[in-house]
């Protein structure tokens, strides 16, 4: 199956050329990787486009403004698929994912799971860098979401995941409105009500060395209110 890799990017100036040139190293003929960049006003966009008229496995959809994770993600999944990929791969660009890691997600989807979640949480999966307080506030968000939810799976928020096509092309990608953390829990969970199998396997989960996190108190406050009314919306026939 071929796989394309969707890697948003807003501000990766530092990261975006080791991180696609670290993926060729790790991906199959035929694999492509897709820079999704929202206009970042550091140059990532023009860097992009150089890599892409250089590696032909790189593509880069530029998008006009900085919407979030969630609506970049969203156009990445709609332009692989056209492209005909049999797996879609959402990846982090600032080595938080080990490119080393793709195959693995790529074998257990071929495997048979329709979505693969990398999950710091099951046995084997590590965060290095993160002291007790950063690793209880993650751990935290993560029980609150899975009890919510009603769900086993143990890394809901992360952001490296593996989709089989046609998991895509059922859920209702237009009606996803999550922006930040809540798009993964929300996503995963569509999948989940969907009926597809879900499978978590452990990766290493390092901090970023370069550039800076676009992580705020909106995306925080977002994944913490959306998620009972994923809830709410399930148990009202409404997901
Ligand atoms: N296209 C796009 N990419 C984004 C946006 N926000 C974050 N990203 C990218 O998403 C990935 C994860 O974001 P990051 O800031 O590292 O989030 P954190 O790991 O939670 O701190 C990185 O590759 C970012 O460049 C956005 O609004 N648009
Ligand atoms: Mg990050």
């Amino acid at each position: 199956m071929r796989a394309t890799v969707c890697l948003p990017t807003y501000n990766e100036l530092e990261n975006l050329e080791a991180m696609v040139r670290a993926l060729g190293g790790h991906l199959r003929e035929g694999d492509r990787v897709l820079v999704i960049d929202d206009a970042s006003p550091d140059g990532t966009g023009e860097l992009a486009d150089r890599l892409a008229a250089e590696l032909p496995f790189v593509g880069v959809l530029h998008r006009s403004a900085k919407e979030g994770l969630g609506p970049a993600y969203i156009a990445g999944f709609r332009r692989a698929l056209d492209e005909g990929a049999g797996l879609v791969l959402e990846m982090d660009c600032d080595f938080s994912h080990d490119p080393a890691d793709v195959p693995r997600l790529i074998a257990a989807a071929e495997d048979g799971a329709d979505l693969v979640l990398g999950s710091r949480y099951v046995p084997g999966g590590t965060i290095p860098n993160w002291g007790t307080l950063r690793r209880f506030i993650s751990l935290g968000g993560n029980i609150y979401a899975q009890i919510m939810l009603q769900s086993r799976l143990r890394d809901l928020t992360g952001g490296f995941k593996c989709f089989r096509a046609p998991v895509l092309q059922t859920v209702d990608l237009g009606a996803i409105g999550s922006k930040g953390y809540a798009f993964q829990i929300e996503t995963t969970y569509r999948v989940v009500r969907a009926g597809f199998r879900v499978v978590e396997v452990p990766i290493s989960f390092s901090d970023r060395e370069l550039g800076r996190s676009k992580m705020s108190k909106a995306i925080v406050a977002e994944a913490v209110w959306k998620v009972p009314l994923l809830r709410l919306r399930a148990l009202t026939g409404r997901l």
